[in-house]
């Protein structure tokens, strides 16, 4: 599969040595209109993409407007994070193309995946295949997603899931502590991981201040996301997306 305009976009900026931050928005948690204004405060504070998505999204329609919402304030692609098949929209300018790699259950591993896969093709999506694994169990996506939890102790585990995911083909590989998480990923892991992949490395999960974001960008993550941080503070948020980039 051919890669798209917000993959080559992507790749471009971490080809060229630039670390990434995107700003994930949740709409079961943000308004439209909040969500548009933070859309427009992290394009000026330099955050490189949206995602939307979160682990409790009920209607497709509710996407719709949401997505339209946050494309009328900024000029940054808009990515789905989706969390099941109603997290489709045609007003997206990509999705991920996501596997939950440390799931129990097949329906997360590839079942909807497969029930998605005409609806992202009917609605000519860029798919950006991504291989997701999570850490922990107390994370809603652990509960959602039936996760096989994985401590972060298992360094060794993360490594092994990272290589799979590539060798399958997956073009990126996630790491989530999950959102609200306590503390982001330990860089130990982060770096094994890094040092062992050659897809862009994402991580994200309980980055709350500018230090977590450059410890996280500096142990190997490619591209770094904060999500819970864009709902609290926003002046924490530019600190944060300053120093996941290296400023
Ligand atoms: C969740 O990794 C993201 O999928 C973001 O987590 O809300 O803790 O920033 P936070």
């Amino acid at each position: 599969m051919k890669r798209g305009r917000v993959e080559n976009y992507l790749l471009s900026k971490i080809g060229s040595g630039e670390k990434l931050h995107m700003t994930l928005i949740d709409p079961i948690s943000v308004s439209e209109e909040r969500a548009s204004e933070i859309a427009s405060f992290v394009e000026n504070a330099g955050s490189d993409a949206i995602m939307v998505g979160g682990s409790t999204l009920h209607t497709q329609e509710h996407l719709d407007r949401y997505i339209l919402a946050i494309k009328s304030s900024a000029k940054l692609p808009v990515l789905i994070f989706p969390n099941n098949v109603q997290s489709i929209s045609r007003h997206a300018d990509a999705i991920w193309f996501m596997s939950l790699l440390n799931s129990v259950d097949w329906y997360y591993i590839v079942g909807a995946q497969l029930q998605g896969a005409l609806t992202v093709k009917a609605f000519n999506l860029e798919a950006i295949p991504m291989g997701y694994v999570v850490f922990g169990h107390e994370s809603t996506v652990a509960a959602m997603g039936r996760v096989l939890p994985l401590s972060p102790n298992h360094r060794e585990v993360a490594v092994c899931y990272g290589l799979a995911a590539q060798y399958l083909g997956m073009r990126f590989l996630y790491l989530e502590a999950g959102s609200g998480a306590t503390s982001p990923l330990p860089s130990e892991i982060i770096a094994d991981v890094k040092n062992s992949i050659e897809i862009p490395l994402i991580v994200g999960g309980g980055i709350k201040t500018g230090e977590d974001a450059a410890k996280v960008a500096k142990a190997g993550a490619d591209i770094v996301v904060t999500g819970t941080a864009a709902e609290k503070n926003l002046d924490k948020l530019a600190e944060i997306i300053a120093r996941a980039k290296g400023r």
